[in-house]
């Protein structure tokens, strides 16, 4: 059992008002809040030992370097990586991606096969039909039901010796399904094929296990989970990484430079080209520390029972549709009103300090399937409660009726 109002006394943000109202913070699938002891791990760095890492002999830079690597310890010890380098720090999702879809160029020729899903962001959309333009390749899309999950059958039948890599996330943002990754994993891996999972929703809610998983390439971000904006993860096999290029040139990447010749530096180097986001990778490490203490198990148990709870009370209202109804969802709840565009209502609840996310949510292949120009959606974290739910629903009335 968690002691929700203990924990919500961690983040110093969630005394906010807004409009005069207590902030009710219903936008967790776009950025999560920060605990104080991320926040001051930020102070701390930044008021005693602020410094570049892995360049100088001095003691700052020591300690800046030693954290900084601590940190990538912690990082793949909690996703069970097989060994450290293969964490590569980013700036994000979206740059990890990028990354992988840039440094494939050279693996994939004209004809190739590559299979997103029809339920991605827009992150693990683009870069991809970029690298088809760079190669001729083709982008080939599992289909999803009306439940908005995928249709396992119509992915066997689009996996062949042409497929080279599968990039699927491992849960939806726009809908919260979670995708069955590890069958996906196994049957791309049977014809030869590489897979990305896209896990920037994934990470905040449950604990992932990338050695069980099998999988090529993992992408995360940091402020999803308690932790700064601007950071994230690459995680992928040594293997691969081994083959794959650089994406940058530039210090802290080489081993050697000539003007006749350049050698790239081992794992991880080799893709941390400059001066990376020190304070910021040292505190999503105290973020990962910070989730632990609280426990995934205990993390997923509270907020299966806050999806449930507000199914019941959003449901109840007249004219509401949920869409994302698989029994496998995790705490997302997207949602319209017959007659009512999802901004109005987001305009009018922001009002009652309710923050919520209104539109295509950067998923507009799934708008398309639902033909709906987009949803209005909560999305909830460990440190909500029934109460704010309750609020939300009384607001959303509220909307619904000044809007018909
Ligand atoms: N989704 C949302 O409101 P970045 O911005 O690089 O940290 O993450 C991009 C990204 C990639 N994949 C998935 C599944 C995501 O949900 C996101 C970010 C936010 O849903 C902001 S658009």
């Amino acid at each position: 059992m968690l002691d929700i109002h203990k924990i919500r006394e961690d983040f110093p943000i969630l005394k906010r008002e807004i409009n005069g109202k207590p902030l009710v913070y219903f936008d967790n699938a776009a950025t999560s809040q920060t605990p104080q002891v991320v926040i001051d791990s930020i102070v701390d760095y930044y008021s005693n030992y602020n410094s570049n890492i892995h360049r100088g002999v001095h003691t700052l830079s020591q300690e800046a370097t030693d954290a900084y690597e601590q940190a990538r310890k912690k990082i793949q010890v909690h996703f069970n990586a097989k060994k450290e380098h293969e964490i590569i720090f980013t700036s994000g999702t979206t740059h990890s991606i990028n990354m992988v879809a840039t440094g494939f160029t050279s693996f994939i020729n004209k004809g190739d096969e590559v299979i997103v899903s029809a339920l991605e962001h827009h992150s693990n959309i683009v870069p991809w039909q970029m690298l088809c333009e760079r190669t001729d390749a083709v982008l080939k899309v599992i289909p999803i039901n009306e439940e908005g999950e995928l249709l396992m059958d119509k992915y066997e039948n689009l996996l062949s010796n042409k497929t080279k890599l599968v990039f699927v996330n491992h849960i939806s943002n726009a809908l919260g399904t979670i995708n069955p990754i590890k069958k996906i994993i196994e049957l791309a891996h049977n014809v030869g094929a590489a897979v990305l999972i896209d896990g920037a929703q994934a990470t905040p809610h449950i604990k992932t296990d990338f050695q069980a998983l099998d999988v090529d390439f993992y992408v995360a971000s940091a402020h999803k989970m308690c932790g700064p904006t601007g950071v994230g993860i690459l995680y992928g096999k040594e293997e691969w990484l081994n083959k794959l290029p650089p994406y940058q040139g530039g210090g802290e990447m080489i081993k050697e430079v000539t003007f006749e010749k350049t050698t790239y530096a081992d794992l991880p180097h080799k893709f941390e080209a400059g001066t990376p986001n020190i304070a910021g990778v040292i505190a999503f490490g105290v973020a990962i520390d910070y989730m632990n203490s609280i426990g995934f198990d205990n993390i997923a148990a509270y907020e299966k029972e806050l999806l449930a709870y507000g199914t019941e009370k959003l449901l109840a209202i007249d004219g509401l549709k949920i869409y994302g109804t698989s029994p496998e969802k995790t705490s997302v709840i997207s949602f319209n009103i017959e007659g009512l565009h999802p901004y109005d209502i987001g305009t009018i609840i922001d009002k009652l300090g309710i923050a919520v996310r209104t539109g295509h949510h950067c998923a507009q292949p799934i708008m398309d399937f639902y033909n709906i120009p987009g949803t209005v959606r909560a999305s909830f974290s460990f440190y909500n409660t029934k109460e704010e739910i309750d609020t939300l629903v009384e607001a959303v009335k509220r909307a619904k009726k000044m809007l018909s």
